[in-house]
Formats: C-alpha cells, structure tokens, sequence
C-alpha cells in the first residue's frame, strides 16, 4: 500500500462561526482561528478542517455559497486567510476547505441567471423541470424539505434541491458546470490548501428520469446514482491528482463495497470518506451494532483503501452526549470514545471541543436554535397538527446545534469566546467545562487527546496496524487488537455506566504486558490483568 503524509494524519475540524470571535460581533472568524493556532498544534493535529468561509447568504450556515472566489466578510478578508494558511503552515500543520458543490446558493449569479429565463445560456447549469399532472416532477422529499421540488412563477417551472430551498442542485451532467467547479478548485490548491472535504458528494449524480420513490422518505434515493463515479474520476483526472493533497468525501448511505468505490488505491477518486453507518443510522449507541459495522467496514477496505473514524462533526451531536455517558462519567467515557476513534483502523477525526469533552445542549424554546434543518423540520411536522411542545422534544437530541454552540475557552462571560452576544447561545456547563480548566488539570481530556495524539506519532501499529475484535458478541466490552511488524496492542474498553467483568483473552501471558495509557488514574504499570472488573467507562491499552 502507498504510504502517503495524509494517511498518518490526525484532523481537527473548526466550526470558525463557533470557535473564536474576535471583533464583538458575536460571530467567530478567521482572525479568532489565527489566534488559536497554538492552541492547535500543542494538541498534536496535522490538518484543520475548515468549513465554509466563502461568500454566502448563511441560511444553512455557509453550506450555501454565493461567490466561490470570496470569503463572507463575518468571516474575514482574503489578506486575513492568506495569513492563516501561512500561519498554520509555519506551524507544521495543513489546511484543507470545504468543498461544496452539489448545490450553490439561490443567491448565487449563476442561479441567478439561470433563472432569468428558459433560453438563458446557464439554463441547463441547474435542474429545471416542468410540472407533471399539474405538481410536483416526482415525490421525492430533499434533506430539509418536503420536496425537492421548489415552483419559480417566472419561467413556470419547478428546480431541484438535495437540501433546502435555498440551496438548489448543479447540474454536473452539464461539462460547463464541471468546468466551472474544476476551475475554483484549481483556484483554491494554487493557493496553496492540502485538499478538500467534499461536501454531500455522494449526491452529483441524479437518476435517470427522476422517477418516483416507493418510499419518498427514505431519502437514500438521491444518492450514489449512476454517473457518480465518473464524475468524481474526472475531477481526479482534471485536479485533484496534480496536488499532493488530502481529500475526503462526505458520502452518505454507502456500504464498504460502494465505499471503495469512492476510495480504492486502484479507483483514482478520493483519499478516503465519511460514511455515515454509525452517524445516520444509529441514533443512540449500540455496542454490539457499532462492533459489526466496525468490522465489515475494516474487512471491507483493508489493504484497499482508507477509512476515517469520526464520532461527530457539525452536523452530529456531541458525541459524550450521544454515545457516551454526560453525566457523572463525562471525564472517562470522553477518554474512551476518544481511545476508540483514535486505535480504531483510520484517520481519526476530532471535532473543536470534543478534545475537552463539551456536551450537547438542551436550550427551552425553537427560538434559541438556528439550524435550517431542525427548524424547516419543525415548521413541516407542526404544520401537520403535531403538539409543538412534542415536536420541539422530538427534535433536541439530534438537532445539529448540539454541537454548534460556542468553544468554551474559560469561565468568563461567553465562556470566553465572545465578547458581544454570541450568534447561538454558549452551553451553560462553560463554568465547569472550558479550555482553561482542562490546561491547567493534568489528567483532562485534553491532556488525554494530547497523549493519544503522540501515541499515534510514535506508533506505527496505530495507523497500519492489522485489526481484530475479541468481544464481537459482549454488549458493553469492545476488546481489540493492533498488530503491526511483531508489535502488538490489546485495547480494552467498558462502555457502561457500571463495572464489567474482564479476562484477558487466549493467546496473552498474564505479566508479559506494558500499559501504555489508561483513562483511570490508579492503575499501574506492573497491574495483572488476567480477571479484572472494569469500572464504568475505562479503557486502557496495553503492548504486548
Ligand atoms: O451534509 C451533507 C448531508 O447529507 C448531511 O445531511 C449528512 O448526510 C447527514 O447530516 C448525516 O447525518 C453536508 C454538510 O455537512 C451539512 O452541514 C450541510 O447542511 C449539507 O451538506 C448541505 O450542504
Ligand atoms: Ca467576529
């Protein structure tokens, strides 16, 4: 298998909107980020993610641009990015951006003109189609709204959006969109980043004929179509293999054997993915479940391509909340989820703020939430007649301003990271859970990602290593192992809110082990570890 720089490389994405305001406004930006490079680096990442600066009306939060060659000025001016990229290479790190363009925003001059009229020359840049039997084109129900389907009074036609109104669909089988798309990208790498996220990426491509769903709300539909995989080739072909870069797409609804489609060394399309099995289809954890998608995903890929291991991003809620335990056991179980993630075959991927354990949030009213999705929800599900009260409650675990709230850096008034009223409100716990305290405390989970991190530098077998799950069938013990070039690594976790009854498993010598790191403070180099009862939430790595 080619060894390249990005499959060694541990991520960190940064919200900018929720990261650091530096000028009142309420709303992080770029200046923030450039302050907070060191902050970065002292964790021991390679690369930062950045999501959507770019110009753009903001209705879901920079995921709808208007202008691809400027920054949206909460963000910053050029000069300012300029200087990060600079600043963040000085600092041995990476840069790479969002890449969206499956869809535009409504406000963007292409949309704008496409819409003119049916005979203007960006027409066929979107997806227009006429009514059928007097409505909607088909049945199909988009991320954020009822349909796909938005009417334009003005041309009398209906356009195509994967997501909200707002946001309407390319048409990538026309080669000038490609063109146009190939062309910023050049744009963006000339500049010098070290490559894309690839945003809702599995969705270029549109079936034939748009014919109806037999379950309009099972959206899978709008993804993984013919024509794909094309597309993406020539995106490699025309850009992407002319830069020693890094490139991951966000591809929903795939399995490892569509997965590899997308990241076979043998595919020249992209690096590696996201794929949301864990993310989208379970919403709660699973141990037993999480084990299985773990090794099909593993056998799937192995020595043909790469995967990523994430718990959660800006579109899923904190994982200590959602897969982990918030309560009591915050401190622990942020530790292990993040010894999964990071000893799991993959690049692991670490979301601001998860590095301190920040949680989810439970704001009282709709109004204090922002998201386009949990709001167009609510409005379509009340608009039905559903309780409002019900409907709000139905929506707070998964809404993704769970993860959106501010960056808590200190105690202080905003938790520090804002000094005007922040553009969502900060998660009250800031008191308790914040960047200061976890600095100045040896044993924080920042201390903790901080180990793990250098671990994975000074350790081959974390990123190479072979790997093995002894507990398929134990619903709270995940017992695997790392093997690589002799070495051998035992990682043992308890995902419980109780202890769990441990063996140490055939084909290990009692005495012969070292303990690398371990999320409890007490136990030491020289403990046997034969029979052990592992309290809630431990997890320890020992070499063998
Ligand atoms: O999300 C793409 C997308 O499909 C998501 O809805 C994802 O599949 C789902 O959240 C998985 O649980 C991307 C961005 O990450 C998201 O913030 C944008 O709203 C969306 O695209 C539209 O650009
Ligand atoms: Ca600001």
């Amino acid at each position: 298998m080619v060894q390249t720089w990005w499959k060694e490389a541990v991520v960190y994405q940064v919200y900018w909107r929720s990261f650091m305001d530096t000028n009142g406004d309420g709303c992080g930006d770029l200046q923030g980020l450039l302050g907070k490079l060191d902050y970065i680096r002292d964790l021991g990442v390679d690369v930062i993610w950045l999501n959507p600066a770019y110009t753009s009306p903001d209705k879901d939060n920079g995921y709808d641009i208007s202008d691809y060659y400027s920054l949206m000025p909460k963000a910053g001016s050029m000069e300012i990015w300029e200087t990060l990229l600079s600043e963040i290479h000085q600092r041995g790190m990476k840069l790479i951006m969002d890449l969206v363009v499956n869809h535009t925003s409504d406000q963007h001059p292409w949309f704008l003109e496409s819409r003119s009229s049916r005979d203007h020359a960006k027409r066929d840049w979107y997806i227009w189609k006429d009514p059928k039997d007097g409505r909607e084109p088909n049945n199909w129900r988009s991320y954020f709204s009822p349909s796909t389907w938005t009417w334009d009074e003005q041309t009398g036609q209906y356009y195509f959006h994967s997501f909200a109104v707002e946001q309407p669909d390319l048409n990538w089988a026309n080669p000038e969109v490609r063109e146009a798309i190939y062309a910023m990208m050049r744009y963006w790498l000339e500049k010098g980043i070290d490559g894309f996220r690839l945003d809702a990426i599995a969705l270029l491509a549109k079936p034939e004929g748009y014919p109806d769903a037999s379950d309009p709300q099972d959206i899978r539909y709008l993804t993984n179509n013919p024509g794909l995989h094309e597309y993406l080739r020539e995106m490699n072909e025309q850009v992407l293999r002319h830069f020693d870069i890094l490139t991951v797409g966000e591809a929903a609804f795939v399995s490892p054997e569509e997965g590899l489609k997308y990241v076979g060394e043998d595919r020249q399309e992209l690096h590696t993915l996201f794929h949301f099995e864990v993310a989208d289809e379970m919403p709660s954890w699973d141990m037993l479940r999480f084990k299985e998608i773990q090794t099909r995903w593993y056998e799937g890929l192995q020595g043909k391509g790469w995967n990523s291991q994430f718990l959660n991003n800006h579109d899923h809620t904190r994982q200590v909340t959602r897969y982990g335990s918030d309560g009591k056991y915050r401190v622990p179980s942020a530790k292990l989820l993040a010894t999964m993630v990071h000893t799991l075959p993959g690049m692991p991927y670490i979301y601001q703020g998860e590095e301190i354990g920040m949680t989810g949030v439970r704001f009282p009213s709709i109004d204090d939430y922002d998201d386009i999705a949990m709001k167009n929800r609510y409005r379509e599900e009340v608009g039905k007649g559903r309780d409002p009260e019900a409907v709000f409650e139905s929506l707070l675990p998964l809404s993704r301003d769970n993860s959106r709230t501010p960056m808590q850096w200190d105690d202080s008034p905003n938790a520090g990271f804002s000094t005007g009223t922040p553009w969502i409100k900060v998660n009250p716990n800031y008191k308790e859970i914040n960047v200061k305290r976890d600095l100045e405390q040896p044993n924080s989970i920042y201390r903790y990602y901080q180990q793990l991190i250098a671990l994975r530098k000074a350790n081959k077998v974390m990123v190479y290593g072979d790997y093995l799950d002894l507990s398929a069938g134990d619903p709270h013990l995940y017992v695997y192992t790392r093997t690589w070039e002799g070495e051998r690594w035992l990682v043992i976790l308890n995902h419980a809110d109780h202890d769990t009854a441990f063996t140490l498993p055939d084909g290990f010598e009692d005495g012969k082990q070292e303990l690398v790191i371990a999320n409890y403070d007490d136990v030491h180099r020289d403990d046997r570890i034969a029979q052990l009862a592992l309290r809630p939430h431990e997890a320890r790595i020992y070499r063998f």
